[in-house]
């Protein structure tokens, strides 16, 4: 079974996304993500210009070999864009390799290790009352565990939270305007957004406070810090959501980073999660080897595929760390199908982020996997079991978008 050829689409349902299409000289189809939101069309060239020339007519049964030979064969190696357009070509030869054996991939994964994948949610509000209603709009529609966000007094809008409320608002499970735009908007240029760490770090321990008294002590609760705390800042917050119990506080430091989290894991026994901006298993080697954090938030569209992720997360099991895969809904549903065969499949599985995908981009990706009592499962449709519909795909074309920039109240540009 030999490529016969290969092709970028690229689409903007709500928002956009670069998909890799592979189809085999016998017919058969494969799909990869290559999605880098705000920086879509430099993987979509890398792809075009260096990478599908190098695919027509290579074996698709080697998916090892295609990933080492796109990997080392480019001697500039790593990077998001180079490990996006990698994973797209390997996840599609997954996705090929299935459809031929007739399985789904958890199949040939080692198959299912659970019924289903723990998903978490996004519940955010400008201010505590709202967030408190976008926590029972999750619930209801059947989450089991919450991402709590919120607005911090005397700031504007803040990345990671929706910017009205209400049921069926953008704070909804359902999806809302902002909840499908964020965080990349349609525009010429970034928005710029307003930061405080201190206001922040006051505010957040109430805001958990309310929460816990509100929905008791049992449901899962985690936060994202995007890499906006210096490692004494991230120290002291760990500390001071203890009482709440967190699942995880995420991203707490700049990604790049991984000695800070030695200063972090010494104050605090608040769960630590990080890696979503991390694209090699060699981003994590002092984090998992120093036992520094206690879930991996990698995806596989940024990681190198499915082959990369699988060889992650095996080497995370080793020191007990277990998966949070990215699921942000800039990641595809082809993206997000193929984090949920290995989600089912691997032994080590904690948690899956699942930001339901907009109507409009549901239409394009027709997916199979469900969602049901809180858990997500990929389905039995052989292959990943999404599929293209490139009529629909036309009928959305690329807009740039860009991700906001953070600065700090004083103009300087600030993580965020
Ligand atoms: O493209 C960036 C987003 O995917 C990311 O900022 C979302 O932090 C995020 C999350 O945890 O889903
Ligand atoms: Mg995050």
């Amino acid at each position: 079974m030999r490529i016969a050829s290969a092709e970028t689409i690229t689409t903007s349902p709500g928002r956009n996304f670069v998909t890799l299409r592979i189809t085999t000289d016998d017919g058969l189809t494969g799909l990869g993500d290559a999605t880098l939101n705000g920086r879509e069309l430099a993987v979509a060239s890398y792809l075009s210009d260096h990478v599908i020339p190098l695919l027509t007519g290579r074996d698709a049964a080697r998916i090892e070999d295609t990933w080492q030979y796109l990997y080392r064969g480019a001697y500039w190696r790593r990077g998001p864009v180079t490990m996006a357009a990698i994973a797209a070509v390997d996840t599609a030869l997954w996705d090929i390799k299935a459809k031929a054996a007739g399985m789904p991939l958890y199949q040939l994964l080692g198959g299912a290790s659970r019924t289903g994948a723990l998903a978490y949610g996004h519940a955010s509000g400008r201010d505590i009352p709202e967030l408190l209603d976008s926590i029972r709009e999750h619930l209801a529609a059947g989450y089991r565990a919450i991402r709590v966000q919120t607005g911090v007094p005397g700031l504007g809008p803040v990345y990671g939270v929706a910017s009205s409320g209400g049921a069926g608002g953008a704070g909804g499970p359902g999806g809302g305007e902002r909840y499908d735009y964020e965080p990349a908007r349609r525009a010429a240029l970034p928005v710029e957004e307003t930061w405080d760490t201190r206001a922040y770090l006051r505010h957040l321990p109430g805001v958990f406070e309310a929460v816990r008294a509100e929905f008791g002590p049992e449901l899962p609760l985690l936060h994202d810090g995007h890499h906006r705390m210096t490692p004494i800042q991230a120290a002291k917050l760990g500390t001071s959501l203890e009482p709440y119990d967190l699942f995880w506080l995420e991203d707490a430091t700049p990604g790049e980073d991984q000695a800070a989290l030695r200063l972090i894991r010494q104050h605090t026994t608040t769960p630590l999660a990080i890696g979503e901006v991390f694209n090699s298993v060699h981003d994590y080697t002092t984090l998992l080897t120093e036992r520094l954090i206690d879930y991996v938030r990698s995806a596989v569209t940024h990681t190198g595929g499915v082959t990369a992720m699988k060889k992650l997360l095996d080497f995370a099991a080793v020191y007990g760390v277990k998966s949070g895969m990215h699921g942000p809904t800039d990641v595809s549903p082809v993206g997000m199908a193929a984090a949920l065969h290995l989600d089912l499949a691997i032994h080590n599985f904690g948690i899956q982020e699942y930001m339901r995908h907009s109507a409009e981009t549901l239409e394009v990706f027709r997916t199979s996997y469900t969602f049901a009592d809180g858990l997500l499962h990929p389905s039995d449709t052989p292959g990943l079991g999404v599929e293209l519909d490139d009529a629909a795909a036309a009928r959305f074309p690329y807009a740039p978008a860009y991700l906001p920039v953070n600065r700090l109240t004083d103009g300087t540009v600030h993580d965020w």
